[in-house]
């Protein structure tokens, strides 16, 4: 573990427990802006003139690098991931990957429901197990200020520690997407919701199990974020010799040990 500490025990424990943490000012305000500038380019939109705001939501990957890997790459989230998913057991990103722009917009964004991010790629299927093989986090770095109207993530708080429960009979091969999201979905209903409100530079860092979901954009100013995996170095170990677990892999022990005869407890 470095010396220098990025998140409390406080934060980390909530991360275990609630399966999500907020790392304030991961990046700076001015690399945010950076970014929002290179992607309105890439839109083709005025931030100025809200009659070219035409849809409800808008999907790409920049294509200028710069703003974007500086943004995922400070040494406070470095840090951070090593808290999180351990030291030398991550890869650093090259880029903040996949943007999701949200905007006011009377018409509904159609793509508002409740799952968890996909892990790996099999046949052309998308896939999780397990051992979340390939995926160590789900990240949620903020480009714009985001208030409670401005379309933030919904975050099922606790939802981590329902999914490996359902795993845990699929064995390594794991399950698909689509059908893990629904049962997840079903599972994790009564969970309280958390909005992944902030400011841009704000990084939300995500046990890759979360349930989440966007929501329409009720507010002004079109909502910038980013929603990239922390790629891993080899699947999550739920049975070290020496005890050296990370909170990624306590949590999902200590969903198993609810669980009889499951991998690992
Ligand atoms: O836009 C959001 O708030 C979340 C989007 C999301 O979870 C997704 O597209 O997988």
């Amino acid at each position: 573990m470095p010396d220098r500490l990025s998140l409390t025990a406080t934060q980390v424990w909530q991360f275990i427990t609630d399966g999500f943490v907020r790392v304030e000012g991961a990046f700076s305000p001015e690399v945010a802006a950076e970014g929002r500038t290179a992607i309105w380019t890439q839109m083709g939109k005025d931030p100025g003139n809200p009659a070219t705001w035409t849809e409800p939501v808008v999907r790409l990957v920049p294509s200028e690098r710069g703003p974007f890997r500086a943004a995922i790459n400070t040494s406070r989230l470095h840090v951070a991931f090593d808290q999180l998913v351990g030291q030398g057991r991550w890869y650093a990103r090259p880029d903040c990957g996949l943007f999701v722009v949200r905007f006011p917009a009377a018409a509904p964004p159609g793509d508002t429901g409740w799952h968890i991010d996909a892990s790996y790629l099999t046949n052309g299927t998308y896939w999780v197990n397990l051992w979340s093989r390939e995926r160590a986090l789900l990240m949620l770095p903020l480009f714009s200020d985001i208030g409670q109207d401005d379309a933030p993530t919904r975050l099922r708080v606790g939802s981590h520690l329902d999914v490996p429960q359902i795993l845990a009979p699929a064995g390594e091969g794991g399950m698909e997407w689509p059908e893990l999201s629904e049962r997840a979905s079903a599972a994790s209903a009564g969970r309280p919701v958390a909005l992944a409100t902030g400011k841009a530079g704000d990084v939300y860092l995500c046990h890759p199990f979360v349930v989440h979901a966007a929501q329409p954009h009720r507010g002004s100013s079109p909502r910038f974020m980013a929603q990239p995996p922390l790629m891993s170095k080899g699947p999550l170990q739920l049975d070290r010799a020496a005890g050296d677990y990370s909170p990624v892999e306590i949590a999902v022990r200590r969903a198993l040990s609810h669980t009889k005869n499951s991998p690992g407890s």
